[in-house]
């Protein structure tokens, strides 16, 4: 079974609302899907995302019938801190981590939308790059946009990572394809949630790194 429908976002309500404990579950897989990625090029990488998940987890299970939702989180942590919120805690965990998210889910786009450079088919760097000007490149200063630069070298073929997305098992391109287009569903859904939460609660911050 492919690794993205046996860990699927789920759909999220009328109210939009994000389910905390659903959510944690099914962005605990995420860092996984890029197990393919086995240069030390994405470990600081990998432990930024597994590290903002850790964060957000801690929270929510300090009290799990406080926070339900990821708005619960973000809004008493809002009362709690201050003048230091949005820059804390869960907040600013999920604040990084949804970058993270929406990177991926324009990369998954991209490569499910057919988008390739017809000069090198079986590489997906104008995706990743895709992904990386959209998400992440404005929150990074000169010196983390060279990491990346340098992380797009061990970037993989794109046969290696639609077999990876299908947990290395021998899946027709164009049914991996598919299966991303069913992921994306709920994961979009989700991912844009998030963001709209942050521009509604006024707790999006535009800081480099
Ligand atoms: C935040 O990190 C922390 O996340 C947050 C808190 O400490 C805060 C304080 O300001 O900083 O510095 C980090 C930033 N995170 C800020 C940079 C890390 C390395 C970035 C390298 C950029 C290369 C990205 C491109 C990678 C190409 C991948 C090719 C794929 C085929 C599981 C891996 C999946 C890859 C998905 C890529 C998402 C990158 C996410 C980077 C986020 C970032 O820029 S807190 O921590 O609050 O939890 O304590």
């Amino acid at each position: 079974m492919s690794l993205l429908m046996e860990n699927a976002f789920k759909e999220l309500p009328p109210d939009k609302s994000v389910d905390t404990k659903l959510f944690l579950e099914s962005v605990s897989h995420v860092p996984a899907f890029f197990d393919c990625l086995e240069s030390a090029a994405f470990s600081p990488i990998k432990s930024d995302i597994n590290g903002n998940i850790k964060k957000i987890r801690g929270v929510y299970l300090k009290d799990p019938a406080r926070y339900v939702t990821l708005q619960d989180i973000v809004e008493a942590e809002r009362e709690a801190h201050g003048a230091q919120w949005p820059k804390v805690g869960a907040t600013l965990a999920l604040m990084w981590l949804k970058r993270g998210l929406r990177f991926i889910q324009i990369l998954l786009q991209s490569l499910a939308d057919g988008e390739r450079d017809e000069n090198n088919p079986n590489l997906i760097k104008v995706n990743i790059t895709k992904a990386y000007e959209q998400a992440l490149k404005k929150y990074h200063g000169w010196l983390v946009q060279k990491v990346f630069q340098a992380a797009l070298f061990a970037a993989p073929y794109r046969s290696d990572f639609l077999k990876a997305l299908s947990k290395g098992e021998e899946v027709k391109e164009e049914d991996c394809l598919e299966l991303t287009r069913q992921f994306l569903v709920n994961f979009t859904a989700t991912v844009d949630a998030i963001y709209q939460m942050y521009t509604d609660l006024n707790a999006e911050l535009d800081y480099t790194v």
